[in-house]
């Protein structure tokens, strides 16, 4: 199977806005999917609400679009129902982290044999862009006039804290990175975490000084870096907290027996 295979053409044009990251981010997808030689027949995808909740509808597979910030809970049932499945969730920031937080910590802790792919453009995209819970300290947004007075999560340390199996994170600039993790989340068992810190031009970058899609593009360049050296900033003192930065890398890879196996439905 090659890539371009797993997109469902009968589905174009596609509704994402111009220069929006999650094109780069279904074409990791499918480029590690592709490689990962699972079979899409045996793969079910599902999505809560939101632009990155549309992915499952343009991949030749069989999907379940579900209610806002509930996939993880859907995703899970399917799981338990037939385990030989493969069970991939795409998700937003908004989805996962506000409205379905409670699905992410427990799905986690279950360390339920999902992967979990989050495309975190740090706003709601869908419904006009609003504040959500991973939108930086001090930037615009349509709920947030004067600026973001709250901190953000983290959702990669809240995936390692909770207890996934495997957590990455990476940018639609780092696409060899990203797709080599994402191979990596799909073949581990148990919960795989990956983040992928995406550009909204429309309703993220122009409330934020970046009218095009290549300055949010380049924004998340400049500010990214790699794990290592963020620890060794913070060891260093240099930069404590890290703020306005993404750091990217692998967080954290365990192998706790996957829930399927821990009850007894799969082998
Ligand atoms: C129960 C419920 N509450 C609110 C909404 C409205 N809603 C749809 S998508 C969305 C936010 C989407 O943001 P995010 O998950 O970050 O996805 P993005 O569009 O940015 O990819 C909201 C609040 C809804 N569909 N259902
Ligand atoms: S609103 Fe943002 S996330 Fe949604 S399709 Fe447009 S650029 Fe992408």
């Amino acid at each position: 199977m090659k890539f371009f295979d797993l997109y469902r053409k009968d589905r174009w044009p596609h509704m994402f806005c111009p220069g929006c990251g999650i094109g780069t981010a279904m074409n990791c997808f499918f480029r590690a999917f592709a490689e990962s030689r699972l079979n899409q027949d045996k793969t079910v995808f599902v999505s809560g609400i939101g632009c990155s909740g549309r992915i499952p509808s343009y991949i030749l597979a069989d999907s379940l679009h579900t209610t806002h910030g509930r996939p993880i809970a859907f995703a899970g049932g399917i799981k338990l129902a037939n385990p030989e499945l493969k069970v991939v969730v795409f998700t937003g920031d908004g989805d996962l982290g506000a409205i379905g937080g409670n699905h992410f910590i427990n799905g986690c802790r279950r360390n339920i044999d999902l992967t979990v792919i989050c495309i975190n453009n740090y706003i709601y995209g869908m419904t006009g862009g609003q504040v959500s819970t991973t939108t930086p300290f001090g930037y615009y947004t349509s709920t947030t006039p004067y600026g973001n007075k709250e901190y953000p999560f983290d959702l990669s340390e809240v995936a390692v804290a909770a207890g996934a199996n495997y957590v990455t994170r990476w940018t639609t600039y780092h696409v060899k990175s990203l797709t080599k993790s994402i191979k990596k989340a799909l073949v581990k068992d148990g919960f795989s975490f990956v983040e992928i810190v995406s550009q909204c031009p429309t309703q993220f970058g122009r409330r934020n000084d970046m009218i095009s899609a290549r300055q949010v593009f380049e924004w998340l360049k400049k500010n990214s870096v790699l794990h290592k050296k963020a620890h060794t900033l913070v060891e260093d003192h240099l930069d404590l907290n890290l703020m306005g930065k993404i750091t990217v890398g692998e967080f954290v890879e365990r192998n706790r027996e996957a829930y399927t196996k821990v009850i007894g439905v799969r082998k």
